[in-house]
């Protein structure tokens, strides 16, 4: 595997954080203040130099800009020149080392959590999702049809330009995975839709995020989506995170108090040769810390990179 961090475009701790633990990989984030024009080589050129000056390398762009990805999740008007961007994107992308895009397909509503500040072991907040809490709440409408038409419509389009430029789409489940939320249809939300999916262009270009926690809420063994996927060679990137709970009631934990065997989803992932990057998620916030922006705190996720690299190393499984 390859250890990576999600790292925001603008230097940080955590940036040295993740060099002083030994990670020396990044999943970036795009500015997102009008200032980066993704089509454009030489801002991907500067962008790139900015983490690679302080020793990370980007290897995954994480998620795709949403302001070309929700008109297409849409369908609506701005669809189709918004596909043409990220036709542009991939082919600026080329040569930036930068050649994974994790991308979701929720319309409207994205990662979405009912509690931000769930008490978990010694009163770390994690973030939570009760279907219960906002069964009477509508936010907008979007048929499971609609979506599959529009992702459909996104793939055929995009995927030979990605074959091209050597770019692979790494298809992330819906979080959470349930079939609607407050009146929004969501489709990526089992393995089987996940592999309907990735069917439709048949292409090595297209391909998973395997999110564990998602996968383990929507009740899945993550072993046998691992072993599904990676013998397609479907596997292009890995977030290391675990729940307790169900896709319509869970709460997210620290990496070694969830319900999944952590251990035994690495040793599955270097049974199948996996090589690719994977990035810990949502971390519990912790004493001490501000809960700005929950699941994305620091002193949690110096734990889980700690955690991951104990069980990578108790394996004998490589990572550099
Ligand atoms: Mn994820």
């Amino acid at each position: 595997m390859i250890l990576a961090d999600y790292l925001l475009p603008t230097p940080s701790l955590q940036w040295d954080y993740a060099r002083q633990v030994g990670v020396e990989h990044a999943v970036i984030r795009l500015p997102e203040d009008g200032s980066f024009d993704e089509g454009d080589p030489t801002h991907w050129k500067s962008l790139i130099s900015r983490y690679t000056q302080k020793g990370l390398i980007p290897l995954v762009v994480e998620p795709m800009p949403n302001h070309l990805h929700d008109h297409i999740k849409l369908g609506d008007e701005k669809r189709d020149e918004s596909i043409e961007k990220v036709i542009n994107m991939m082919r600026a992308m080329q040569g930036s080392g930068v050649h994974t895009i994790c991308t979701n397909f929720m319309a409207c509503i994205g990662w979405f959590r009912t509690d931000n500040a769930i008490e978990e072991r010694g009163g770390a907040l994690v973030t939570g999702f009760d279907a219960e809490k906002v069964k009477r709440e509508i936010r907008g409408s979007m048929t499971v049809q609609a979506l599959w038409e529009n992702l459909t419509v996104f793939l055929q389009g995009v995927t030979p330009y990605a074959q091209r430029y050597g770019i692979r789409i790494a298809l992330h489940p819906d979080d959470p995975p349930v079939p609607a939320l407050m009146g929004v249809s969501r489709i990526l939300t089992s393995p089987e839709n996940i592999q309907r999916a990735v069917d439709i262009t048949n292409s090595p270009a297209v391909g998973i995020t395997l999110c564990q926690g998602t996968y383990s809420a929507m009740g899945a063994s993550v072993c046998s989506v691992i072993k599904q996927f990676a013998r397609q060679d479907k596997l292009f990137f890995v977030h290391f995170r675990d729940v307790r709970g169900n896709r319509e009631h869970f709460h997210e934990t620290f990496h070694d108090n969830g319900q999944t065997d952590m251990r035994e989803t690495l040793r599955c992932y270097q049974e199948m040769g996996y090589h690719g990057p994977v990035r810990v998620d949502h971390v519990p916030t912790m004493a001490g810390e501000e809960n700005a922006l929950p699941g994305y705190a620091s002193v949690g996720r110096l734990f889980a990179i700690g955690y991951l690299k104990g069980l990578l190393e108790g394996i004998r499984y490589s990572y550099r």
